[in-house]
């Protein structure tokens, strides 16, 4: 008895260590978006294409940094009906299969939309064949997949843009107004656990957009339509996203639907440059913060994995470069900027142009003399802010710094490693500080000295 308590007694001292060896690291901060987002209780999306899942890197950079999967194409009316009555979920199985065996959730993208519409849709003119051809449509895709999808875009892009106008869909126009609310309906008898969303662009802030929107959810929401989303597609372009994208995604939430970003990217002309990307990666952080701020505001979903494959580029000629990975998979500053905005802190990976605490350095010869010179060293953070620097100049045979302004120099043999005064410790992203200093040197000897830095 005696021993069976010691025993016990022992195995409880081994569980509460085990315990405590789980609970340290659980409190590092989290190192993927969506781990971030999952302790914020959000989710971190990215559309995948099954044309692209056979490469291995993107295959590892979707399962490593994401927990929800929007099929790009494949659950598209033209592929999954592409004649009447005849279905195809071959692609779109293979990305569920994928998503479910990540423990991914999945959005399915989209049921009712005017694009990537097979012909034989937009040939029906009369409205109870239209609206059986719909329903008949959503009940068998929606039906297919019962059970599996986390939340569907039931009806995408309905308004035109720039108005608060019905766009003139062949569903508009044959069915009328109450197209959107068949569809709703027909989504929730096929599946009646998904969360059903209604998906827009240019519904990011408030405008004629939006507010069309806004008065058709809340009618909704008055009438028992079923809904319980909105998706703000949020397709951005650089320094653009709308100052009251919180106010409006509050909006949204006070009717009583979660608000969910779908499409997330943000687009620059190309080439990118560092100016271009540390502006990008503001304009994530304003999206995710404006996301985190908002409690219905559940999910964040970027628009692909890496900008290798992104559809900007093709529509937009000369722009591209909006996602969070480059086109090597490499973590871009709005990669570094996302999973700050979300709390967590990037592991750091060598050559990761966004990772925290990257600078740079150069040297520059300001004045010269017989016996001396004068330098400028100036350090330029990288994509994320840095909090302080540290340069180290080794000087040349004979060469001694007799002054130094700006920067705090401690001196070992012919090494000197300046810190900041105080005032230019800090710098923003892309942002950079100089200290100057005076060089005593034998005559003629005005090689520059070699130059490091690091950051802190
Ligand atoms: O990313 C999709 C691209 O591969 C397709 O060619 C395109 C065709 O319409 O659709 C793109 O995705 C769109 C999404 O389904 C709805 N919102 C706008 C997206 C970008 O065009």
């Amino acid at each position: 008895m005696r021993r069976a308590l010691i025993a016990l007694l022992g195995a409880g001292a081994l569980l509460l260590a085990a315990l405590v060896a789980v609970a340290l690291p659980a409190a590092a901060a989290p190192g993927t978006l969506k781990e971030a987002a999952a302790a914020k209780g959000r989710v971190f999306g990215a559309a995948a294409a099954q044309s692209h899942m056979g490469e291995a890197a993107y295959a590892s950079t979707l399962d490593r940094e994401f927990n929800q999967l929007t099929p790009e194409n494949e659950m598209k009316w033209d592929t999954t009906e592409p004649s009447r009555d005849a279905f195809n979920f071959g692609p779109s199985d293979q990305l569920v299969a994928h998503a479910q065996a990540q423990g991914m959730k999945i959005r399915g993208h989209t049921l009712v939309w005017h694009n990537q519409l097979p012909g034989w849709v937009g040939g029906i003119s009369s409205r109870d064949d239209l609206l059986s051809a719909m329903r008949g449509h959503i009940a068998k895709e929606a039906g297919h997949f019962a059970g599996k999808i986390a939340y569907w875009d039931v009806v995408n892009e309905a308004f035109q843009d720039g108005s608060g106008v019905r766009r003139d869909s062949v569903f508009q126009r044959v069915i009328g107004d109450g197209y959107i609310e068949e569809a709703f309906r027909a989504a929730r008898a096929a599946d009646p656990a998904a969360e059903l969303c209604y998906n827009d662009f240019n519904i990011d802030g408030r405008n004629s957009k939006s507010d069309a929107v806004y008065a058709l959810v809340k009618d909704f929401k008055a009438r028992g339509v079923p809904i319980d989303c909105v998706g703000l597609q949020a397709h951005l372009t650089l320094g653009n996203v709308p100052s009251d994208m919180q106010a409006n995604m509050q909006r949204f939430a006070d009717l009583g639907v979660d608000v969910h970003i779908t499409e997330l990217d943000v687009r620059m002309s190309t080439p990118a440059d560092g100016s271009k990307l540390a502006t990008q990666a503001n304009d994530y952080k304003k999206v995710v913060s404006a996301c985190l701020a908002v409690s219905r505001c559940t999910v964040i979903t970027v628009w692909g994995v890496t900008d290798k494959y992104s559809w900007v580029p093709d529509v937009f000629p000369g722009q591209g470069a909006a996602l969070l990975f480059d086109d090597n998979y490499g973590k871009k500053a709005a990669y570094n900027a996302s999973l700050e905005a979300l709390g967590g802190t990037d592991p750091g990976d060598p050559g990761d142009p966004g990772d925290p605490g990257t600078v740079t350095c150069s040297y520059a010869r300001t004045a010269q003399w017989d016996t001396g010179f004068n330098g400028q060293v100036t350090i330029k953070a990288g994509a994320s802010a840095v909090g302080s620097w540290t340069a180290v100049l080794t000087m040349g045979s004979g060469q001694q710094i007799s002054g130094l302004w700006n920067g705090t120099p401690s001196t070992s043999g012919n090494v000197v490693t300046v810190k900041p005064v105080g005032w230019n410790a800090s710098l923003a992203p892309g942002a950079s500080a100089s200290f100057g200093f005076t060089v005593s040197a034998p005559s003629g000897n005005q090689a520059a000295p070699a130059l490091t830095c690091s950051s802190p």
